[in-house]
């Protein structure tokens, strides 16, 4: 019998979002909060879909997270600099709130930064960096996560699975998109592991004792590593510097201090930056562009997010496919 049903983006919109508002995040929260999770599942990012809707509602029972906060945005119209304070909200909606600012600074000034501040952050972030590159501009975010990473060389957890996302605009078709923990793989891979009762491969974490393990929950309980060793811990240290030091908000470990072990959503900041791609006058950036990922195909390599906007197609004509045991629970969360 086959286990999936499908349904339109809405739909499962409609069934998530009513599903945070029965858990008692406001209308605009649950809705914002909604599109992110729908979007994961939407291209198969499984690891930040439909499977966090229980750690958000955790979060909000476990009074981390201000379930009707309203974003603060401050800037100065002849500056490129934004603030939005999520005041403890989920970050969705404060991205929601300050992004169209970001790209209208960066297309005026050239390059503009918005940080993120006091945010509840569990989602992905190659929805933002894609829609600012819809918006016409190119753009990097980045934010500390909760410490669950041991830096190259060390045991201990110190470093966030910091993830660095990156959009460039393409005319005319998809953006250029990557997006990725700079630990081997994010937190969210290691708990679909130890769900779904499967190994992870070598070299994803160390036990509590600093030994190379393959036990989810042993790698839960020790530390992961970083990606591609000491320069993996290069980039996740400098996204703490950038996306907590700089914009004034709290490191993996100071968040971790918050969570005093709940294993609750982190609550840090986040920082984009947006560049206009003709900020330093070049001629032809999309033609310029095009001559260089065609080559990428040329050869047979695939491109990041080559995978995920196959997906989505596939969701966009058949539906998302969620498994029946998903949708009945959705449909009760929804209903109470
Ligand atoms: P993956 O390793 O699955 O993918 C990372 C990127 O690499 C994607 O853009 C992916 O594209 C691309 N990619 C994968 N394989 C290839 C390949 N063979 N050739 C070219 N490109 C490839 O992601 P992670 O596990 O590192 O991270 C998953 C998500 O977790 C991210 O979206 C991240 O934002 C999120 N995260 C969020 C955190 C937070 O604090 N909020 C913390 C850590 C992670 P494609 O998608 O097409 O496969
Ligand atoms: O998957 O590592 C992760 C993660 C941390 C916070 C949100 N996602």
């Amino acid at each position: 019998m086959n286990d999936q049903v499908y349904l339109s983006f809405d739909a499962l919109h409609h069934l998530v979002s009513a599903a945070l508002s029965g858990g008692g995040l406001s209308a605009r929260h649950a809705d914002a909060v909604a599109r992110v999770i729908v979007k994961a599942e939407r291209d198969q990012c499984r690891s930040h879909g439909l499977y966090r809707i229980a750690g958000v509602l955790k979060t909000l029972q476990g009074g981390v997270a201000e379930a009707e906060a309203v974003p603060e945005i401050s800037h100065s119209d002849d500056k490129p600099i934004i603030k939005v304070n999520a005041r403890g909200g989920f970050s969705p909606l404060a991205f929601e709130c300050g992004a169209p600012l970001l790209a209208e600074k960066a297309g005026r000034f050239g390059i503009a930064a918005m940080a993120i501040n006091d945010c509840v952050h569990f989602s992905a972030l190659w929805p933002e960096v894609e829609q600012l590159a819809e918006a016409g501009v190119a753009a990097l975010a980045m934010c500390p996560s909760n410490a669950y990473v041991a830096p190259a060389g060390g045991i201990r957890k110190l470093l966030g699975t910091n993830p660095l996302a990156f959009a460039w605009p393409c005319t005319g078709g998809l953006p250029y998109v990557f997006d990725f923990a700079t630990s081997v793989a994010a937190r969210g891979e290691v708990e679909l592991h130890r769900l779904d009762n499967t190994p992870l491969p070598q070299g994803w974490a160390i036990d509590a004792e600093g030994r190379p393990t393959t036990d989810p929950a042993a790698a839960l309980d020790g530390a992961l590593l970083t990606f591609g060793a000491h320069k993996g811990s290069a980039v996740a240290t400098m996204i703490e510097l950038l996306a907590g030091v700089l914009i004034g908000d709290l490191l993996s470990i100071e968040s971790s201090a918050l969570d005093n072990g709940r294993l609750l959503a982190p609550r840090h900041g986040e920082l984009l930056i947006a560049f206009a791609p003709d900020a330093f006058g070049a001629a032809s950036p999309a033609a310029h562009t095009q001559k260089l990922l065609a080559e990428f195909t040329a050869q047979g390599a695939r491109l990041p997010s080559q995978r995920r906007y196959a997906a989505r197609a596939q969701s966009l004509s058949r539906g998302i496919g969620i498994s029946r045991e998903n949708l009945a629970k959705l449909q009760q969360m929804s209903s109470g």
